[in-house]
Formats: C-alpha cells, structure tokens, sequence
C-alpha cells in the first residue's frame, strides 16, 4: 500500500515503512532550488516519522538528476545549496539510497553519492561533467567521489568530465548494483537490508591509497590537455588536494573554487556554447517535415574532402558508392580512404574486424552509372562551378527522381550549381570541414528552390553521422567563410597600417586560439586562396581595399610550410620572423600611405572581434544564419575556435555592442567600401541589446 504525503518538485511515497522520494521537475529534473528545498524538507521530516525505516530517491521521467539547474548558474545562488541537501542526506540516521535511471550527472550524482548506497538500471549513466560548463563539482563530488572509487579514476573522471556507463560504475566502485527489475523496488530491499548496520557516509570515508608521483602527473596531464580552459585542472588539483585534507578544509576548498568558477568569463562562454548548440537543433523551416529514407550515399570525387565524407558516411552506417573520374584516380581515393581508417585503427578507435565489415558496404567506380541506386549524391570534385554543374547534369539523368544531390561546395553559388540538376528542389549544400571524418561542422546549405523535405533530410544524414548541421543560406562563403574573409581581410590591413604578423598572431593566441590567422594560412597553404583571388580579379570592386602583400608571397614562391617560407620562415618546422616579409610589408604599407602605429593586443582583438561579428550580423540580416549562437557553434565546431571562447559574437557581446558598432563605423571611415555597418549591430548597439551572450556571470 503506498501513502503519497505532499506534492511539490520532490513527491514522497510511503511504501510501507520505506519512504520514496521521487524528484519531479520536467524534462530531467534538473536540481533547482525547489528541488533542493524539498529534498531536505523530506530527508528531515522522514527521519522524525516513527512509521518510516529508510527511504529511496528516485526521478520521475527521463533521468534521475540531469544535474544543477544550468539557468541558476552565474546569478546570486539561492539557498539551500546542493552541498547542503547533500550532507543532509548523507547524516541520515535512517538508509537512504539512490535508485537511478536515465542519468545522474553533476548534482545528480552527488545526490547520489551522498545516499548511503546506489542502484542504476542497466542503462544508467552517472559522471561529474562540471568542467565541461567551466566549473568543478560543488555538491561535495571532489572529496565523496574518490572515496567511493580509486582516487586516481575519480581525478580523471571529475577532470575530464566523462560520464560512466551502469556497468563501469559497478566495476569502479561507483554503484552497489545493477537492478535486474524495478529499481526502486531493488533499492527499496538494499534500503531495508541497511536498517540497523553501520551506514557508509563518504564524507567522512578514509580516501585510499595513491601513488603520490602518478596522481600529480594525472592532474598535470589534465592541465595541458585542457589547452587554456582553467576549470579541468583546477578540478583535478581540489581532487588531488582534497584527498587528505579534513573535510572543512575539503569543503571550503570546493567551495571556494566552485563559487569563483562560475563567475568567469571561460564558465559564461561554456554555458552559451550548451544552450546555443540545444538551439541549433531547433530549425523552423523542417519542423515537423519528415526526412527521406537514405540508406545508399554516392561520393562523386575521392580527394581528401571526398575520401573523409565516403568514411563519415560508411562509418556512420551507410552503404556508399565512390566514383572517381578514372581507375587511378579511384585507387589513390581507395588508399587515402584505407589510410583514415589505418589511422582509427591504429588509435584504438576501429578494430580490423569493424574494418572490414564497414568497407564491405564501399564500392568504388569510375561510370557514373554506379550511382543509380543512391537515394543521395554528394559531389566533392574539384570546387569549379562548370565541373559542378556538368556533374549534376549528368548525374540528374542517371540517378532516381527522388535522390537528392549534395554539393560540397565551399564557395560557389549553390543555386547555379542546382541550375544544371533536372530538379533543383533536390538540390542542397552539405558544405563538409576537413578532415570530413572527425570534424564536426556541417554547414547545410539552402538554396533558393531546395525543398524542405531535402533540407531535412540533409539535417537527418548530417546528425547520423555525428555531426552538428547549422543552417546555411546559399550566399558566398555561406557562414564560416564569409565570416573567415572579413577576418582574413582585416587582419592584413592592421599589416599595413604598422602590426606585425606575429603580433596579430599572438594577440589571437592569447585570446584563446589555437594559432593565429597568418600561422594557419602558413599551414594551410597560400596558394589556394592565391588562386581564388586570380579567379575573383576580374569581377573584384575596384573600390574594395586590397591587400597585394600575399600576393607578393606568392610570386616569390613563399607558399607557406610546405615550402618552409610564408609570412613566416620555418626552421626545423619552428616560426621564425623574416626580414624579408617585414620589408615586403613595409613596402606596400608606404605605398599606400597608411597612418602606421604599434598595435597593441587588445586593439588587435577588438579590430578583428567586431570585423566578424559585424559580417556576422550582416549575415543575420540577410536570413543567412538562424541566430547569432549559430554563427558561434560554426565557429567553434568548424574553425578551431576553443568553447570556453563562446564564438566570435559572444565575444562581441561580452565586450559590448557600442565598442563593436564604433569600431565598426570607424573601418567604414578608414576601409571604405564593404564595412558599412550593418544595420541589424547599428539597431542593437543603440538598443543595449546583445546577440543572446548576456553579461550573466561575471562579477562586476
Ligand atoms: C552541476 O550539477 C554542478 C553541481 O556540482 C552543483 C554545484 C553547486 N539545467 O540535452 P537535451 C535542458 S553542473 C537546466 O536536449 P537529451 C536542456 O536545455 C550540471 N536545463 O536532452 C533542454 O531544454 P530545452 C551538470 C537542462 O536527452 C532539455 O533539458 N550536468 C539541464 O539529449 C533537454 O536536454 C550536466 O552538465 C540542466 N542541468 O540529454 C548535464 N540539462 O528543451 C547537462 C538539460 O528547453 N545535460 N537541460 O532545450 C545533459 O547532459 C543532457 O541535457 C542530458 C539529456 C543528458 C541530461
């Protein structure tokens, strides 16, 4: 017989002498203060209750606690807190265990750490993945979970944020068991069978052993892997540090350090980065419109682009078809195709036997005719819109009326290159970033006749191959590049009006990225682009400021690394400054009069922040992009960009739309034509509005 007591974010259920609490805040219970609230009202008010022995606290719906309420985070924290709900449970003097399904992540699993004992269905996922929002566990996890588990796992887990599967968790420690039935009903037995023993209170648990030498090399490891993002690390360290520390000195040390996180600049961005990409899924235009099924994927071309996608595809499930323009042609796509896959092997992530049976279902060709089952066509041949164009011709007569052909263009006009198809309904950009296997960014291009059905189902193949699909509109460049051009653009400016490369570069680097602009174009290769700017010459604005300094690189043979000379030399594969770029700069600079100054790293990030973000808005203006945190995930999924930078329009957010919108006026006033502000930043500026990266967060 059960007795329900009060109703509220946590229900209690009396199940005889067991009192089940069961968390009810939809869609995954995610604690907020009310929950907390109503936790320990009920932990209290069951332990004066004669007729109740022990309890359970359990979750309604998906999970059991998806964690701390993320919309609480970076505002005034409102008591009672996690830690306290955390040890109120743990002092318990009746059981209280955890029955868990769904997951029980970051305050969910300190709930559950903090009941005496725990009981996950076989699908359960449980983990502490605070550093992914830029912050540590701050519900007691740093010191209860590497008494539960060996404190070297609990280092790594509560640094890396990984979540463990309910069989992990049984294996580590982390579990009392696995249910084979109804988990509340297992944890409402491990409940009783508790009544009358000695309770386990991990707080106050002696932490095992651990090799001192290792543990500091694992936070170390951790440190340097987290590449500029602060909170992996100083998760790691409270770990470390909290091992043998008494438990007041544990607690305030988590404390400390979880109420300093969440108010930095790295803990905002990560939080905009996990709404922004819950968003991204929303896409109007395809709501409710159903995909078309795919299960045979054609890749027209096996260079590198096309060999990356044809591995996406096949690894994801596809059954796919590679047509080459000639036997050669197929086997070099072949082998590159076998390198990334020796490459996965080699790391670990496919065995020879998933090897095989995946390129069981890839056949390469050199007739078009090969593509006549396909229910999908992405072309990745040589980015030319006559190519392009005659592909799709000839394609469209070969291929069903219901295929659907990709282009993986990422320049050209996808409505020209959907002219040449028979329906250019069927026609959508699925514009793919190098390598096309691991990278995550899948910009779906929309061109004026695509039909939403073909959008959707761009989407659909674009989220079964694991990757994030952003909607693009079909003007040049779609998001990334155009943006990437302005960039480009302004960065060379500042070389003429007195910056240097390697202080453009490392005002970047300092920003957070991974290399700046020139030492990537070094990377990349400055040839591609040279070879666009030929192609662009004849139909470029004569009004547009031009920078020729690349072009110079160019003709003197410095393509960048590959020729260990670009705006760099390279010895031993090290950057080096070179004299010879500094006066080909200082050539063009005077040429063209420029005013010339030192630039300092601030005026460097802000010249380049609002030059992206104004493109961006530009974008946003013309229905390009769906919203500005779209723009951010194309950043950080397709361009380097670390999260915990939140993208190129969060930052124009944090440092204000009036500074951006001046800057902005002020290339206008300088660069002339193609700076004009747009009128949506102009509007928003004026306003105090932000594209959506509010200044939550950060103490004043
Ligand atoms: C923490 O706990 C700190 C502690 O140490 C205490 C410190 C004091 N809060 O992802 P989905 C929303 S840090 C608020 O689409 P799924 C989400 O926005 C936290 N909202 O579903 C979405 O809303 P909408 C540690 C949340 O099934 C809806 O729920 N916890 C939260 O693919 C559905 O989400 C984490 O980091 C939240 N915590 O995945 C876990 N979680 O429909 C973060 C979700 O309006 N969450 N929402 O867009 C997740 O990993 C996944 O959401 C989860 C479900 C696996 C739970």
């Amino acid at each position: 017989m059960s007795d329900q007591v009060s109703a509220g974010a946590v229900t209690r259920e009396d199940r005889g002498d067991v009192a089940v609490l069961v968390i009810d805040h939809p869609p995954v219970n995610a604690l907020s203060q009310a929950v907390r609230a109503d936790l320990i009202r009920h932990v209290l008010e069951l332990g004066a209750d004669p007729a109740i022995a022990c309890a359970v606290i359990a979750g309604r719906g998906r999970a059991f606690i998806a964690g701390a309420d993320i919309r609480e985070f970076g505002k005034p924290p409102f008591a009672p807190l996690t830690y306290e709900a955390a040890f109120i449970i743990e002092a318990s003097h009746k059981p209280v265990v955890a029955a868990i399904h769904g997951v029980a992540l970051g305050g969910g699993c300190e709930i559950a750490l903090a009941c005496h004992a725990r009981v996950v269905t076989p699908d359960a996922r449980l983990g502490l993945p605070e550093v992914t929002l830029g912050i540590l566990p701050g519900g007691g996890g740093t010191f209860r979970l590497p008494r539960a588990i060996d404190p070297l796992v609990a280092i790594e887990m509560i640094g890396s944020g990984h979540h463990a599967r309910a069989d992990e968790a049984l294996r580590l420690g982390l579990v009392d068991a696995i249910a084979t039935g109804d988990v509340i009903e297992e944890a409402m037995a491990m409940a009783r069978a508790l009544v009358g023993q000695p309770l386990r209170r991990l707080s106050s648990a002696p932490a095992r052993e651990i090799d001192d030498a290792r543990a500091r090399e694992l936070v170390a490891a951790i440190e340097k892997k987290a590449r500029g993002q602060m909170s992996p690390g100083e998760a790691a360290r409270a770990v470390y540090d909290n091992l043998r520390a008494p438990l007041a000195d544990a607690q305030a040390r988590e404390r400390e350090a979880a109420s300093r996180l969440v108010y930095t600049e790295q803990a905002a961005a990560l939080r905009h980065v996990f709404f922004a990409e819950r968003e991204a899924a929303r896409i109007p235009l395809i709501e409710g419109v159903a995909a078309r099924k795919v299960e045979t994927v054609g890749v027209a071309g096996c260079g590198t682009m096309g060999a990356g996608i044809a591995v996406a595809l096949v690894d994801a499930g596809y059954a796919v078809i590679v047509v080459e323009r000639d036997e050669q042609s197929a086997a070099a796509g072949a082998e590159r195709i076998a390198a990334l896959h020796d490459r996965a092997v080699a790391s670990g992530r496919l065995d020879e036997e998933t090897r095989r049976a995946r390129m069981a279902r890839m056949a390469f060709a050199t007739d078009k005719a090969a593509f006549a089952p396909c229910d999908l066509v992405i072309e990745a041949v040589f980015d030319d819109l006559e190519v392009k164009q005659a592909l799709f011709r000839d394609v469209s007569a070969i291929v069903r009326d219901d295929c659907i052909l990709a282009t993986n263009t990422s320049y050209l006009d996808p409505n020209a290159i959907a002219s040449a198809a028979r329906d250019p309904a069927r026609v959508v950009g699925m514009h793919f970033f190098s390598p096309a296997n691991i990278m995550r960014l899948l910009e779906v291009v929309h061109a004026n006749r695509t039909s939403s059905d073909v959008l959707a189902t761009a989407v659909a193949v674009g989220r079964k191959l694991g990757k994030l699909p952003i909607l693009a509109g079909g003007c040049e460049g779609f998001i990334g590049n155009r943006i990437l051009a302005a960039y480009r653009r302004q960065c060379e400016y500042m070389l003429e009006e007195g910056a240097t490369p390697r202080e453009v570069d490392e005002a970047m680097e300092s920003l957070g990225l991974p290399m700046g602009p020139f030492a990537v174009a070094d990377l990349s290769g400055l040839d591609i682009a040279w070879a666009r700017r030929k192609r662009l010459a004849p139909t470029r604005d004569p009004r547009e400021r031009y920078v020729a300094i690349p072009d110079t690189l160019c003709e003197m043979g410095r393509l960048g690394r590959k020729t260990n000379a670009g705006w760099y030399r390279y010895v031993d594969g090290r950057r080096a400054d070179d004299p010879v770029v500094r006066d080909i700069i200082d050539a063009a600079a005077h040429a063209r009069e420029f005013p010339r100054h030192r630039f300092s790293a601030a005026e460097i990030q802000l010249r380049i922040i609002a030059a992206m973000a104004n493109e961006g808005a530009r974008i946003l203006d013309e229905g390009m992009a769906l919203r500005a945190s779209d723009i951010d995930l194309v950043y950080i999924n397709g361009y380097g960009w670390p999260r915990w930078l939140g993208g190129p329009m969060f930052q124009a957010d944090r440092i204000g739309l009036r500074a951006i919108l001046d800057e902005a006026r002020a290339m206008e006033a300088r660069d002339g034509h193609g700076w004009t502000p747009s009128p949506l930043l102009v509007r928003m500026a004026e306003r105090g509005e932000t594209f959506g990266g509010a200044r939550d967060g950060v103490r004043p």
